[in-house]
């Protein structure tokens, strides 16, 4: 049996998904793992749309572009975004990540090639015309942008997958790269391991860009625990997958430091939205705008079927990431030999 995580006492949930296919002007199944970010007055959403029969869903996945006034109510544009990137060897782009640097929106996106996973940053003025800035080696997706350099550089969090090396089995952690330039990178450096997740039986990997706070890079992760007791859960054929949202806190000069962490999810599956979709109880969390209020708007992705909004001040968040970092010795990595 697996615990019985709770949502964080912080966090208020917006009472339905912000963005749904009813949403959507164009083919649209399920509206999920959304970037947001505040650009020229507006919150601009850039989400991710797989196309299908409802029930089943699909891989006919499309990138879309919401706005808003007020961070709630999105409007989607009339067609999707990036739609000419597929080509003869990329498949598929998905789960964009947004931040504003210096003045310039960049996204980062998760790609499917004939040729393995791999991570794409484009960077657009006007959310129509993209330019591709630089592309990941595979197996490396799920990056997210530092909203300015560090030490003069550019970073990003990543998520390598070493599969042979790691006894094939998923045992994937969070990185961290630097660029002087946004296209070679380098320097990278474990930022956290499963291991230090005591909510992960499976992997981890970087959330939304991190928030910049007076005590730290903000920042929230996706944790994945396995529950061998369900075999199908959700539309798909199989699926024994249970995502969380975490929290933590990285140091403001050295981002590869972790100096704080909640031992406990940060958000968790307890709406029907969230527990029942394409896959069943997955929080998928892809945007964080810290307001000036002190409240921080956290976007997610719920059973990968549907885009929902959670609240928290930023002094609550804080607070969470208050334990240091323990190894726990029964998740001990090891390497294939
Ligand atoms: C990951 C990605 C995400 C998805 C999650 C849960 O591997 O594919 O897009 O939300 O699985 O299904």
């Amino acid at each position: 049996m697996l615990p019985e995580w709770k949502t964080a006492s912080v966090i208020q949930k917006h009472d339905s998904p912000v963005l749904t296919y009813k949403d959507v002007p164009y083919p649209a199944t399920c509206v999920f793992n959304a970037g947001v970010v505040k650009f020229e007055g507006k919150y601009v959403m850039v989400f991710r749309n797989d196309a299908g029969t409802w029930g089943k869903c699909g891989f006919q996945t499309t990138i879309g572009v919401a706005t808003s006034d007020d961070g709630i109510r999105f409007e989607a544009s009339p067609v999707p975004f990036m739609t000419d990137i597929k080509d003869e060897e990329i498949l598929s782009v998905y789960d964009p990540r947004i931040t504003v640097i210096e003045g310039v929106p960049y996204i980062c996106l998760a790609m499917n090639t004939w040729h393995g996973l791999r991570g794409v940053i484009v960077k657009t003025l006007d959310f129509e015309k993209y330019e591709i800035v630089s592309m990941t080696a595979p197996d490396n997706r799920n990056m997210a942008l530092f909203p300015e350099r560090v030490g003069g550089n550019f970073v990003r969090l990543e998520r390598p997958m070493p599969v042979y090396s790691r006894n094939r089995i998923d045992r994937f952690d969070v990185w961290l790269s630097e660029s002087p330039d946004m296209v070679y990178w380098g320097k990278t450096r474990l930022v956290l391991g499963k291991e230090h997740v005591p909510f992960s039986n499976d992997k981890i990997g970087p959330a939304a860009p991190p928030i910049k706070t007076r005590a730290g890079w903000l920042c929230t992760f996706h944790a994945v625990e396995k529950d061998p007791a369900v075999g199908k859960n959700g539309w798909e054929a199989k699926w024994d997958k249970r995502y969380y949202g975490g929290i933590m806190l990285l140091d403001l000069e050295d981002p590869s430091r972790v100096i704080g962490m909640s031992k406990a999810p940060l958000i968790v599956t307890d709406r029907d939205y969230e527990r029942g979709g394409f896959r069943d109880d997955v929080i998928f969390p892809g945007g964080m705008i810290l307001e000036d209020d002190g409240e921080v708007k956290i976007y997610y992705g719920a059973a990968d079927t549907y885009e929902c909004l959670a609240t928290a001040h930023v002094d609550d968040l804080l607070a969470l990431c208050d334990k240091p970092l323990e190894y726990d010795a029964e998740q001990k990595p090891f390497m294939y030999v």
